[in-house]
């Protein structure tokens, strides 16, 4: 049981986004840190570090046009030699003056054809890179009843998915994101789970939905949507990370460990765990140090799946098929409580990585090497 458990996490791969590296904060003051990333080639160097440390995070996010550079092949090289590879081509089409009133769902045809192009560059980008993974995220939205018309909207959207959907290659898919609210605060063109699967559906089996876990209203049950996505095969991967309010952009796990549980539970109830599925992190660290910041969020998702893993399956079928609610609920509530720390430690060891990965990246002298060569240049932010 344990072997096999540890099998499965050893196995596991977790996907670092570039934007957790660079400085961010919110709409009232960016905080810039010391050592922070000039360019994507650094910010690749330390989501390298982070795979050093933990063994389960091989992939880091590229963010378009934050991490836009000449050579997306070299790029693409220079993660290699460091130990990892590029993953998902995050499109960016919510940063522009023209996107004030939205991308492709603008009203006017020249900004929708910009913002389409955009994304056609972006599996540019995929095919140079080697990257297999669009994720698309629309800030479209209204702020007034009246100010556009929601169905011709719709529209819009279908129109530019349709039409990047036919430029993906035969190995690549894009995964649709939903966002409830923020930046728009009437009606946003991709509110939830349901509007981005239905777009999908149309499209095929290269569309898929993204869960980004804060981007809920609170109270929600993220894992039956969870469930009922892998059910319908329409579960691309997830976006990680934590909320307390609003789109907190937190260390994943941090608010609600008992929430991860749940999702990673459905997910390998559902068989999501080994199918593809991007179990990426979506998050900025606006106070605390980032490379630390992503280690803790990276071993959070590993406490998580271990615990999920940990579920008597046998025991809970059981005691649901007698409808014993006590003991049904008990055999979750028996593997959420268990201590994984000490079996994720020997796992540790035996892929030759010290037991606690935030000691030894602070042992490492790496902290204070980016400190020191880092002098000059501007550090990249959120939108920088
Ligand atoms: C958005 C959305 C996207 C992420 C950007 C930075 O809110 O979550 O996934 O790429 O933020
Ligand atoms: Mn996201």
């Amino acid at each position: 049981m344990t072997v096999d458990i540890k099998a499965q996490l050893r196995a596991q791969h977790i996907e670092t986004p570039s934007w957790a590296y660079g400085n961010s904060g919110t709409r009232f003051k960016v905080f810039a840190q010391r050592g922070v990333p000039r360019d994507p080639y650094e910010k690749i160097a330390d989501a390298a570090q982070v795979h050093l440390f933990t063994g389960v995070a091989p992939t880091v996010a590229l963010h378009i046009p934050w991490d836009r550079v000449d050579d997306y092949a070299d790029l693409a090289r220079h993660a290699r030699e460091l130990g990892v590879g590029i993953g998902a081509i995050n499109s960016n089409v919510f940063q522009d003056d023209d996107y004030m009133l939205g991308s492709v769902t603008h009203p006017d045809a020249r900004v929708r054809r910009k913002a389409i192009q955009h994304l056609l560059d972006c599996v540019d980008i995929m095919d140079a890179a080697g990257s297999d993974t669009l994720k698309l995220w629309f800030s479209d939205g209204i702020n007034y009843p009246g100010q556009d018309d929601i169905r011709a909207r719709q529209d819009r959207l279908a129109e530019a998915l349709t039409e990047v959907y036919a430029r993906l290659g035969p190995s690549q898919r894009f995964l649709l994101e939903y966002k409830f609210f923020e930046p728009a605060f009437y009606a946003t063109d991709v509110p939830d789970w349901g509007t981005a699967y239905a777009h999908c559906l149309r499209l095929g089996p290269q569309a898929q939905v993204v869960v980004d876990t804060g981007h809920h209203a609170p109270g929600t049950n993220i894992e039956f949507i969870v469930a009922f996505l892998l059910r319908e095969g329409k579960l691309g991967g997830f976006d990680f990370n934590s909320r307390f309010y609003a789109d907190d952009d937190l260390m994943v796990g941090a608010a609600d460990p008992f929430q991860l549980f749940r999702i990673m539970y459905e997910v390998i109830r559902g068989g999501g765990y080994t199918s593809g599925i991007a179990f990426m992190l979506d998050q900025c660290h606006n106070i605390e140090p980032k490379i630390p910041g992503q280690i803790r969020s990276v071993m959070n998702v590993q406490e998580a799946t271990a615990k999920a893993l940990l579920v008597d399956r046998a025991a809970l079928a059981a005691a649901q098929t007698s409808g014993d609610v006590l003991a049904a609920n008990a055999v979750l509530m028996d593997a959420y409580n268990t201590d994984v720390r000490p079996l994720l430690a020997d796992l540790r060891q035996e892929m030759s990585l010290a037991p606690d990965p935030m000691a030894a990246y602070a042992a490492s002298g790496y902290p204070e090497k980016i400190v020191t060569e880092r002098v000059g240049g501007t550090q990249a932010g959120w939108g920088a």
